[in-house]
């Protein structure tokens, strides 16, 4: 009978596979604006501002790449993160009566 064991790596010692860390990086989402043709730019601006921690010149240039380009981001945020304030900017919009639309995808 043969003596080769396929456990072993047949000099009598243990063989033992490496297997590759497990450990992956937490999915990033970017949280998006999409533009409406009511929303006031000023309510825009705001929102960037007050949610986003932006500068009034950053707010400014996000709310104007979303009106001509149709979508910008305000920032990238890990899940639990994103969906607050995506919560939060649409909660607040409905409450000023705006239909601004926040939204987040996958980065
Ligand atoms: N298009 C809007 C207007 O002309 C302004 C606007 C900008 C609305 C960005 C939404 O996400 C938005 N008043």
């Amino acid at each position: 009978m043969s003596d080769f064991d396929p456990l072993k790596d047949n000099d009598g010692e243990l063989a033992l596979q490496e297997t590759k860390p497990q450990l992956q990086r937490p999915p990033l989402y970017k949280v998006i604006l999409l533009n409406d043709d009511f929303t006031p730019m000023d309510f825009v601006v705001e929102v960037l501002m007050e949610f986003f921690n932006m500068s009034e010149d950053k707010a400014t240039q996000v709310m104007l790449q979303v009106h001509t380009q149709g979508v910008g981001v305000c920032g990238t945020y890990s899940k639990d993160v994103a969906e607050t304030k995506v919560c939060m900017v649409n909660e607040y919009s409905r409450e000023h009566h705006h239909p601004l639309m926040c939204s987040m995808e996958i980065a």
